[in-house]
């Protein structure tokens, strides 16, 4: 699934209202921006991205093409300075978020997309708290084709990153992908523990982990900002992954994480199969949200 399809929600959402504005628009008359206002709302743009939106537009002569624009902007952001890696070791990768966000399904995906490239990819199965965990991950791994470790129920998520980037070593693993717990007791005790992993991956792998993926519900919203605060403070954050996007009208939410967050989407997820991965990109996705005018049921043609 490609970002039109994912975003067929979000747009159906957006439609109506946004036909309105650009037929008025046409017609001569000056479009409402209070109207320009509930529809970025209802599609969760948030308050204050849209507040920003309707600052940058207001009086637009073409609202469709500087809407768009300043949506591509706002999602255009430099990665974050990354941890250097050194010339032949393993990129360490590490997602995290809270529970039920998509994390275990996104490690399959991304794992299958670096198989696909060529890579030797392996998992860390660490959520070990979480009995059904670690099978789950098993599973992503078989379709993926890639190798996992994990460690029994209970056991220290710190041994399994330890030991699958040992594994990693020892097979020459481009890659190696950690699954990580998305709830403990304690917010405080969370955080520890993925503190702990980053010491411990950073101590076999230099600058490891090159790579944090925090990954939000797309589905969730405006609430999902609330907990990427959380993450972003201590988890060393180098990229978002939207999972669920298909599954929600709220697309808009994408705009509000970039233009708050600032940290860029790196990936969204549009499915629950393999391939429902795509590589973040601000012009599809616009595109995806407003059509071009003249023949809105069509994807527009890729670059
Ligand atoms: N439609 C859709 N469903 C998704 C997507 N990504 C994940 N899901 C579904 O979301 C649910 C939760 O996904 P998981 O991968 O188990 O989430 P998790 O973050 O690992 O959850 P915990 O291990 O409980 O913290 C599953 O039913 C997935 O099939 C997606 O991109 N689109
Ligand atoms: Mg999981």
């Amino acid at each position: 699934m490609g970002f039109w399809d994912g975003l067929s929600k979000t747009r159906d959402k957006l439609k109506q209202g946004f036909a309105g504005l650009f037929r008025s628009e046409k017609e001569g008359a000056t479009y409402d921006l209070k109207s320009l206002e509930e529809i970025l709302l209802q599609a969760d743009f948030g308050p204050r991205t849209t507040a920003q939106l309707l600052a940058q537009v207001g009086g637009s002569r073409d609202l469709a093409a500087d809407l768009k624009n300043q949506i591509i902007r706002i999602l255009t952001l430099p990665p974050p300075p990354a941890p250097a890696r050194e010339e032949g070791d393993t990129r360490v990768i590490f997602l995290v978020g809270v529970n039920g966000v998509g994390k275990t399904t996104t490690i399959g995906k991304l794992a299958y997309r670096y198989r696909q490239q060529g890579e030797k990819v392996i998992l860390a199965a660490g959520d070990t708290y979480r009995a059904a965990a670690s099978d789950q991950l098993q599973i992503w791994a078989e379709r993926a084709g890639v190798d996992i470790i994990t460690h029994n129920p209970g056991g220290d998520p710190a041994a399994v990153i330890f030991d699958a980037l040992k594994a990693a070593r020892a097979r020459k693993a481009g890659v190696m992908i950690a699954d990580t717990a998305g709830r403990l007791h304690t917010r405080a005790q969370l955080m520890d523990e993925l503190k702990k992993l980053r010491r411990i991956a950073g101590r076999e792998v230099p600058g490891a982990p090159h790579e944090v993926f925090l990954v939000l519900d797309a589905t969730l919203g405006q609430n999902s900002l609330v907990q990427a605060r959380v993450f972003l403070e201590v988890a060393g954050v180098t990229g978002v992954i939207l999972a669920k996007l298909d599954g929600t009208a709220k697309g808009g939410m994408a705009v509000a994480v970039a233009d708050e967050l600032k940290i860029p989407i790196r990936y969204a997820g549009m499915g629950e199969r393999l391939e429902d991965l795509a590589e973040f990109s601000p012009e599809e996705f616009a595109r995806a949200l407003i059509p071009d005018q003249g023949n809105p049921e069509q994807p527009a043609a890729q670059p």
